[in-house]
């Protein structure tokens, strides 16, 4: 290595160190602080967050062409549910949005479909290192949420699932994104239970975990520090990272 190429090196480490703690700066500034930031992990999931947000924010999920789609889409084991839980499926399924809205309201799925609807083929990508690829259909969350009158305040979005271990949030660069989804069909037909029928939200621009099944209910909050451990979702409870983009 000569001297100069050295000194180029040690140049961009440096230049790297002092973009690291200006982009730790600027998080601060424009509230880029994920709810995980705590901790070993935590500086580093700030970075990637912040970093993410200031450069692409309304970057868009590679989508596909039709003939692209898994001939056999791959659904994720989802843990036996107890009777109660199971008879959800018999009833109307219901999506109650509370929290910072103007008009809060619960949305049957025939309340759902009478919004405009989103078609979009898009991969589902398991941190387990397995993906498929899947035509989503759906109404745009960002629908719903001006029928509800998101309130200014609101900063996220948290949605929970009849699975009591599957809840979740999302910042509003999530929630108002057009591909953010409250998917009701898949492929050819009605959305199947193992993939999270009646209603899953997809979330394309992150890991599948964010895309949680079985949606009953989105609160609109300031805060996450309210919900669960103050982590943001289950995942982050269990090691996994709040923000999982792709
Ligand atoms: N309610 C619920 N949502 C869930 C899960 C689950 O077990 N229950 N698994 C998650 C995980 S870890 C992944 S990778 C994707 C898998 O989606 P798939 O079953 O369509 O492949 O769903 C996510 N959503
Ligand atoms: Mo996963």
């Amino acid at each position: 290595m000569t001297p100069i190429s050295r000194r180029n090196l040690i140049a961009t480490g440096l230049a790297a160190g002092v973009s690291g703690v200006a982009a730790a700066r600027l998080a601060t500034r424009y509230g880029l602080i994920p709810p995980d930031s705590g901790g070993i992990w935590g500086a580093g999931e700030t970075l990637t967050y912040a970093a993410q947000r200031i450069l692409t924010t309304h970057s868009l999920a590679r989508e596909f062409p039709r003939n692209l789609i898994s001939k056999a889409p791959f659904a994720n084991e989802v843990a036996p549910m107890p009777p109660a839980m199971k008879e959800a499926f018999q009833r109307d399924w219901l999506l109650t949005l509370d929290g910072m809205f103007a008009r809060p309201v619960s949305l049957s799925l025939s309340d759902l479909k009478t919004l405009p609807v989103r078609r979009q083929v898009t991969e589902v990508v398991c941190e387990e290192g397995w993906s498929y690829i899947a035509e989503w259909i759906g109404t745009p969350l960002v629908e719903v949420l001006h029928a509800a009158g998101l309130l200014p305040q609101a900063r996220y979005l948290v949605y929970f699932s009849i699975e009591r271990d599957w809840w979740d949030s999302i910042d509003l660069a999530d929630a108002l994104h057009p591909q953010t989804l409250l998917t009701y069909a898949m492929n050819d037909g009605d959305l199947p239970v193992p993939f999270g029928g009646p209603l899953r939200l997809r979330v394309p621009r992150q890991l599948g975990y964010k895309s949680v099944k079985y949606i009953t209910r989105i609160t609109a909050a300031d805060s996450l520090k309210p919900f669960g451990k103050g982590l943001g979702s289950a995942s982050p409870e269990g090691g996994y990272s709040w923000y999982a983009g792709i």
